[in-house]
């Protein structure tokens, strides 16, 4: 993480945190977040925090905050270039910045448009459901509205995967996951899977 460009300060020492993993802390994951209204070194430290405990989780691209029990409605993302075969992602892409990893932070986060009729397809997984995978599709194409860490507001079109990743992130701030909704039956499929796995 370079705390520079994410714009919170060097001397912060990061902590990792534990990932709530479903079935276990299903209460956390399905706990609606809070807007963030104070832009101040505690907030700072929670996205330190989150950065490290992304980047020490192999695979991991990003992380909502109720997924480390934090309820503001926040969410990191650091998408490796190698992955993100539809670039350029966004208008505004901080190449400059990295040229391997995309890393983002959005405070706040809101759909402004959500462009219809054109979709994106990828292998959804989540940190949360360690070795559960499920082919979906998302609109490719979203302007969002979010605020930096000092509470700046911003609009930014993305697209292809880092817009589906943001909309994956958005729907864990309103305490859902991607297999809620699904039957019981499909449900004890997806637990056994899981316990046979760890
Ligand atoms: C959300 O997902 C996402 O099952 C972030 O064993 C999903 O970082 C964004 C992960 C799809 C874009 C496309 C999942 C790591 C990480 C696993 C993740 C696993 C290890 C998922
Ligand atoms: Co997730």
């Amino acid at each position: 993480m370079n705390k520079d460009i994410i714009g919170i300060s060097r001397d912060i020492n990061a902590k990792e945190r534990r990932i709530r993993v479903w079935p276990r802390d299903v209460e956390v994951l399905h706990t609606t977040c809070e807007p963030v209204t104070e832009y101040d070194d505690q907030l700072h430290q929670e996205i330190a925090d989150m950065f490290l405990t992304l980047e020490n989780n192999e695979d991991g691209i990003a992380l909502a905050a109720n997924q480390v029990g934090i309820f503001k409605r926040m969410f990191i993302a650091n998408i490796p270039m190698s992955i993100m075969e539809d670039s350029p992602y966004s208008p505004t892409a901080p190449s400059e910045y990295s040229p391997t990893t995309v890393s983002l932070v959005c405070i706040n986060p809101k759909i402004v448009v959500a462009h219809p009729n054109d979709y994106y397809k990828y292998d959804e997984g989540c940190l949360s459901i360690p070795g559960y995978y499920e082919t979906t599709i998302r609109p490719r194409k979203i302007l969002l509205q979010y605020n930096d860490t000092r509470g700046r507001e911003f609009q930014t079109e993305y697209q292809g995967l880092i817009a589906f990743a943001i909309q994956h992130e958005m729907e864990h701030l309103d305490g859902k996951l991607f297999i809620d909704g699904k039957s019981k039956l499909k449900l004890d499929g997806i637990r056994r899977k899981l316990k046979k796995r760890r």
